[in-house]
């Protein structure tokens, strides 16, 4: 039998992750090496009990979902990032475009949350976003409005010279409620300059977001890995994104985003489950300040997304409806999930299942 060491309840294969415990016991801070030790470890059952004990000092046993739907108005794109399947150039076959229209015929009034995301279109102006938040607004004032990366609000600056502190208060005024957490990738500059050149990096994902976080708009961050990142780089960028939360407090939940293999097989395969469960307790765990992690069931695919909820996560997502990022990238999840298979998931995982709006206001607890 292999030697193990036992502090407090948990026990350790591997002994590295004793003194992490024990910080994170004590409530200290954790270090890149720690973060490093975390991704590294074989001992996946220890890193989880030490994340979900962090998860439940925030959450207890509850697990979030939302009733939303993902609207991608436009997959038309100026950039060519090398892990995305989802952009096309204007005239390539799949390309799309949706009118106003189209989109509000995606909504209806059951959702509490949209979430609007798309290309960097070249000729579409700013004019035509700031409507259709406004249209959608007032068509569905109970349904909040969370929209654009900071790399669509650092283009509206490349591309019509309307700065972020404009087309923010703008949007705002329209009927934006929070900003989603992509564009992010990975904050190094090795990786921005290998996958994605040419769109907005690090400083200005972060600078985009601290902005908004001062006009009172709260907003997601994200990681893409799973790639050529290294744990280092992986690290570091939740580093990152812990010193703006320590300025701003405006991040309401990070999602780790598997990259998925697509067609643009920047590696041959996924990255096992067992890094995305690391992955995820790794967050919780260094992004001691930021209060939501989600296990996001879109990429991870239904059944690690569930024991992601064991393993430090403390949401779901939502129901989604017809998203296209992930499954122009060929993910094997549906396109969407009801509410019902979303409650279930979180009992299986044995957690309790809380419906909430995109601002983390509950709206129904489904007590057993
Ligand atoms: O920014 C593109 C990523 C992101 C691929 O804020 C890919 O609540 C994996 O940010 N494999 C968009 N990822 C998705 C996103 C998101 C999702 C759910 C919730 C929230 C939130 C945000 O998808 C992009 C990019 O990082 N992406 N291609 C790919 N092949």
């Amino acid at each position: 039998m292999e030697r193990v060491l036992e502090v407090g309840e948990i026990v350790f294969q591997d002994r590295r992750l004793a003194p992490i415990w024990e910080k994170v016991r004590a409530g200290e801070r954790l270090s890149l090496r720690d973060g490093v030790t975390m991704l590294a470890t074989d001992d996946f059952p220890a890193l989880g009990r030490i994340a979900d004990h962090a998860k439940r000092k925030v959450s207890g046993d509850r697990v979030y979902f939302v009733l939303n739907r993902h609207i991608n108005p436009t997959n038309i794109c100026v950039l060519s990032c090398k892990f995305c399947d989802f952009a096309k150039k204007p005239g390539q076959a799949d390309a799309y475009e949706m009118t106003i229209e189209d989109v509000l015929a995606q909504m209806d009034n059951d959702i509490r949350e949209v979430h609007i995301v798309g290309g960097h279109h070249p000729s579409w102006k700013f004019e035509y976003f700031e409507e259709m938040v406004r249209r959608i607004h007032e068509q569905f004032p109970e349904v909040q409005i969370k929209a654009f990366t900071a790399a669509e609000i650092d283009y509206f600056w490349r591309r019509w010279k309307i700065d972020p502190e404009e087309s923010l208060s703008r949007l705002k005024a329209a009927g934006l409620a929070s900003m989603p957490g992509g564009g992010a990738e990975v904050f190094s500059d090795r990786v921005h300059k290998e996958l994605l050149p040419g769109k907005a990096n690090a400083r200005r994902w972060g600078d985009i977001h601290r902005m908004a976080h001062a006009m009172g708009i709260k907003s997601n961050c994200t990681l893409l890995y799973g790639h050529i990142e290294t744990f280092e780089e992986r690290v570091s960028h939740l580093i990152q994104l812990r010193e703006i939360q320590d300025d701003t407090g405006g991040f309401l939940a990070f999602i780790p985003l598997e990259y998925q293999v697509g067609t643009t097989k920047i590696v041959p395969r996924h990255t096992p489950p067992m890094d995305d469960l690391k992955m995820i307790a790794t967050a919780r765990l260094m992004l001691d300040n930021i209060p939501h992690i989600k296990s996001y069931w879109v990429m991870l695919g239904e059944a690690t997304a569930s024991l992601g909820l064991n393993f430090g996560a403390d949401d779901l997502d939502g129901t989604i409806g017809k998203e296209r990022i992930a499954h122009a990238a060929l993910a094997d999840s549906p396109a969407g999930l009801a509410r019902q298979k979303m409650v279930r998931l979180i009992r299986d995982a044995g957690r309790i299942p809380v419906e909430r709006d995109a601002l983390y206001n509950v709206t129904r607890v489904y007590e057993n």
